[in-house]
């Protein structure tokens, strides 16, 4: 499991946004984003750098920390 520290979601809508994104990376699975945390939780079926994750997630209007 790998974690990512994600700035900017405030409700359920920015939570399904962060967790569609994630997933849409091939070898990503099984994200789940945790609102009070800040934080995403994923399994890598593949190598996935972080600066993948990171213009996905700025992509999308969110900050990785
Ligand atoms: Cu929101």
């Amino acid at each position: 499991m790998a974690t990512v520290k994600i700035k900017g979601m405030r409700c359920g809508h920015c939570v399904e946004s962060v967790t569609k994104a994630l997933s849409g990376i091939a070898g990503i699975s099984n994200v789940q984003v945790d609102l009070g945390k800040g934080a995403a939780v994923y399994e890598e079926t593949a190598p996935v750098s972080a600066e993948k994750i990171k213009e996905v997630i700025s992509a999308i209007g969110f900050e990785v920390e």
